[in-house]
């Protein structure tokens, strides 16, 4: 049986009975989090969503979403059943209907008299700006969709995005939907061959690219790319549409290649939006797994767009009116496509897009952008909040960040020390933090915080969102107690859940759903504590045995950032003879601490030991100058494990600075 998500050593954190227990002890002593931050009465007032939604939720699930589907989203066809469960693990939602997405983003807000206000305002890396009205918006996709038409490409064909975080990446896959193409898109950080394999997986007959992007300040190439992973014979693409952005020279295949602005520009700014089968395929999304070759995570249409609209709204307390969203994804990540393309569109809002990273052309670019936009809803990842402690609170403290009210999280647990920071430095200690556990393969988050119900924890995703089944379990499948720790699962389909692996419904079957018969397994630890507020504890592989201890490698990390020297830290489980694994952490000082060399690491082994206990004091830290990560921000450990096992870490090409593992190598020989 192949598991991506845990490998067959795979440990519970801390199980209830006989051994387990045992061991569970000295994990229960890590979570010491006490602190609670309940909404203000000001905020609870006004808030969109009530803990009313709950118990709506719970009486009847698939007819609470049914309301949702219904009141979110305008359909062309109503549907006749909210769920189809009649054949798990595959899911039918709102059966019987048919929507559009394109339209429900655009078209219908138009058609309401809202086409004035701006949907997109875009901040380029060198500081050009762009504003799309909703009606510029549905020009823009009216004519996409009719050039990608033109160019052959029919309802269920895919298309391969390779784009960076330009507006032309919101209309290409609006486009797509639009038409009922799949899109399929690739981060632009991705190789050549990792593009290929994708293009071969999907048959995709489009690519859309542009000719680059900035990254620092510098141009960035992408087309080379795509004509290299065109240049072996043997693929389906026949048309590549590129965006002129960055201006630098391309190679050209004649016919083959396609100026956006030959094409798209120059196409009919009139089309109908037909409504597409609720089950109708969206997008395909590459998710790696642990092992094997990447998995093609499938969306449909109806569900997908529900859940998406829905949490935007509930979980970001969303006023379309008043509020201006800023999430800072890009688009080659799931929550590029759920949180930035779809659902804030859908909610008719205003959004903030920025093409590039956040120490360009200075190391306060995002809060300038903030005050000048007047942002009040951001939503970002813990690895940035950490770098903006690294680098300071001198930074934010410059800009007038008070137009933020809401504050979001996603990509990895956040440890209670950046939490903190955030809250405070760039929350004016008053903004709601939300910080929302979900994955590529739920489409949608499904727990979080409602800001105006729930009192927040430092560091806790704590409770599923309304209409959402989670549990944690233990070995057997069976709950754990309140107090213990086990395996993330969700008991209940989702509307917004992955449909399959493109085409591998075996692959599906065995990664997701033979873990335990009839839950979905997600692949991370977590522990519900003495309220039954869920914290997330990273992916069980991640889990750490060290001497017959489980320890996480998320509570260690917390503990080391908890320290005011450190501003991210990375722990990773190495091979031990004595222990099994031993703890080594890498970690980053802030700009402000002074690297005192052995006294330092003495300092910081001692305050582990001081905060979770001796037991998970790392036998080596080494002070690095940057922590290997993904372009969504993940930390990725298994490149540290060879570092810290003395092996040569292998492909490092999925990384957004691929230079990195030089970088820390150089740093161990000093
Ligand atoms: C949206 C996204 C999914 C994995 C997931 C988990 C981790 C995401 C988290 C979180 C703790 C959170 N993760 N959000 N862990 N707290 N708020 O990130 O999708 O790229 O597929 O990653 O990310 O381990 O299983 P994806």
């Amino acid at each position: 049986m192949s598991q991506d998500t845990s490998s067959s050593t795979a440990t519970v954190p801390a199980g209830p009975a006989g051994q387990e227990a045992q061991h569970g002890d000295a994990f229960e002593n890590l979570l010491h989090e006490t602190r609670a931050f309940p909404p203000s009465p000001e905020f609870a007032a006004n808030a969109v969503v009530t803990a009313e939604e709950y118990r709506e939720a719970d009486a009847d699930r698939p007819a609470f979403w049914a309301k949702q589907a219904r009141e979110l989203l305008t359909w062309s066809r109503d549907f006749d059943q909210a769920l189809d469960w009649s054949n798990p693990p595959f899911a039918k939602w709102f059966v019987g209907g048919e929507v559009n997405a394109a339209y429900n983003a655009l078209d219908r807000h138009v058609e309401a008299g809202r086409g004035d206000r701006v949907a997109i305002h875009f901040e380029g890396e060198p500081g050009d700006t762009r504003s799309y009205t909703y009606a510029e918006l549905t020009e823009e996709v009216k004519k996409a969709a009719n050039a990608f038409e033109s160019l052959g490409v029919a309802k269920g064909d895919r298309v391969a995005v390779y784009l960076p975080m330009i507006p032309e990446a919101v209309i290409t896959l609006l486009a797509c939907a639009r038409i009922g193409a799949v899109h399929s898109v690739v981060f632009g950080g991705f190789s050549a061959d990792a593009l290929r394999s994708r293009i071969d997986d999907a048959e995709a007959k489009l690519v859309v690219t542009a000719d680059g992007t900035y990254r620092r300040g510098k141009p960035s190439a992408l087309k080379p790319a795509v004509d290299e992973a065109l240049s072996k014979a043997g693929h389906t693409v026949q048309n590549v549409v590129v965006v002129k952005r960055n201006g630098q020279d391309v190679d050209w295949t004649e016919g083959r290649d396609h100026w956006w602005a030959d094409t798209v520009d120059a196409a009919s700014n009139e089309h109908t939006a037909v409504g597409h089968d609720s089950e109708h395929p969206l997008f395909i999304l590459y998710t790696s797994g642990t092992t094997g070759k990447p998995k093609g995570i499938l969306h449909t249409t109806g569900g997908y767009l529900t859940q998406t609209a829905y949490t935007h709204k509930a979980v970001f307390d969303l006023h379309p009116d008043t509020d201006v969203y800023w999430c800072t994804a890009d688009v080659g990540w799931v929550t590029g496509h759920s949180y930035v393309t779809y659902a804030p569109l859908i909610n008719g809002a205003t959004q903030v897009m920025y093409e590039g990273t956040p120490d360009s052309p200075h190391q306060g670019r995002w809060w300038e952008i903030v005050e000048k936009y007047k942002v009040s809803i951001l939503y970002t990842a813990p690895t940035a909040i950490r770098t903006f402690m690294k680098w300071g609170r001198e930074i934010p403290d410059k800009y007038d960040l008070s137009s933020l009210r809401v504050l979001g999280s996603v990509g990895e647990p956040i440890n209670p020390e950046a939490w903190m920071w955030y809250r405070e430095v760039i929350g004016g200690g008053k903004a709601p933090i939300v910080d929302t556990w979900w994955q590529t393969e739920t489409g949608a988050q499904m727990i979080a915080p409602l800001p105006g119900v729930t009192a927040a924890k430092p560091g806790s995703a704590q409770v599923p969102l309304p209409g959402i089944a989670v549990d944690v379990v233990d070995e057997m499948g069976e709950s754990v107690p309140n107090g213990h720790g086990g395996f993330l699962v969700i008991r209940e389909p989702w509307p917004a859940m992955l449909r399959g692996i493109w085409g591998d419904p075996e692959r599906f079957k065995d990664t997701y759903w033979s873990r335990f018969e009839t839950m979905y397994f997600a692949g991370d630890g977590a522990k519900k504590d003495e309220d039954g507020d869920v914290w997330l504890l990273g992916r069980v592989d991640d889990v750490m045995n060290v001497s017959g201890h489980r320890l996480s490698t998320t509570e260690i990390e917390s503990a080391l950032v908890s320290h005011p020297a450190v501003a991210e830290a990375a722990v990773v489980g190495a091979a031990d003879e004595t222990t099994g694994q031993a703890v080594v952490a890498f970690v980053i000082l802030r700009g402000d601490a002074v690297d005192t060399g052995e006294d330092i690491v003495t300092e910081l082994r001692n305050h582990v030991g001081k905060e979770i206990g001796p037991i998970a004091k790392p036998k080596n830290i080494l002070v690095v100058p940057e922590l290997p990560k993904t372009r969504s921000g993940k930390i990725m450990r298994r490149l540290l494990k060879d570092v810290a096992e003395g092996r040569d870490p292998g492909d490092a090409t999925t990384l957004s600075d691929p230079t990195i593992m030089q970088q820390i190598a150089a740093s161990l020989r000093k």
